[in-house]
């Protein structure tokens, strides 16, 4: 179970580099989980959220989900659950996919994900919820937007 979460997390993560509308259709965000939010991560505005605040809130979540070690970084082991690639030769696809997303991501190259990776990484899926594209996700489009329960990307 994590480790399907871990790899559709850095899919997503991904996926949003591209620009591309992953998430799966599901219940809509309330607004009590979008104020929720924006009061947790909203600092330049009390109602509303920046790229860079919501990429901090995505690092927040990530980390909290599968830095183990507790070093503040995310590295492809502790993404995918695994130290090695899988033996089933369809299941090391799906790895070494997630492989390629993570080097992608991982800028610089220096073999982990780091905070601002990651706030840079969630660029792309605070675009596609910036409806009206003025650098601001209000509550209005986060209800619109985004998934219950509030995924990370
Ligand atoms: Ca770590
Ligand atoms: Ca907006």
């Amino acid at each position: 179970m994590r480790a399907t979460l871990g790899l559709a997390a850095i899919l997503l993560v991904g996926a949003s580099l591209a620009g591309c509308q992953t998430i799966q259709p599901g219940t809509p965000a309330s607004y009590a989980d979008c104020d929720k939010l924006i009061a947790q991560y909203a600092h330049v505005r009390p109602d509303r959220l920046n790229p860079q605040e919501w990429g901090l809130r995505n690092w927040d979540g990530m980390r909290s989900a599968f830095d183990r070690n507790g070093d503040q970084r995310l590295d492809l082991a502790e993404l995918a659950h695994r130290t090695q690639p899988p033996a089933d030769r369809w299941e090391r696809k799906g790895y070494e996919a997630q492989a390629r997303n993570f080097r992608k991501l991982d800028r610089g190259n220096k073999g982990y994900l780091d905070r601002d990776d990651i706030v840079v990484a969630a660029r792309g899926a605070f675009r596609n919820r910036d409806r009206d594209r003025d650098d601001w996700l209000t509550r209005d489009e986060c209800a619109a937007t985004l998934p219950h329960p509030i995924d990370f990307v």
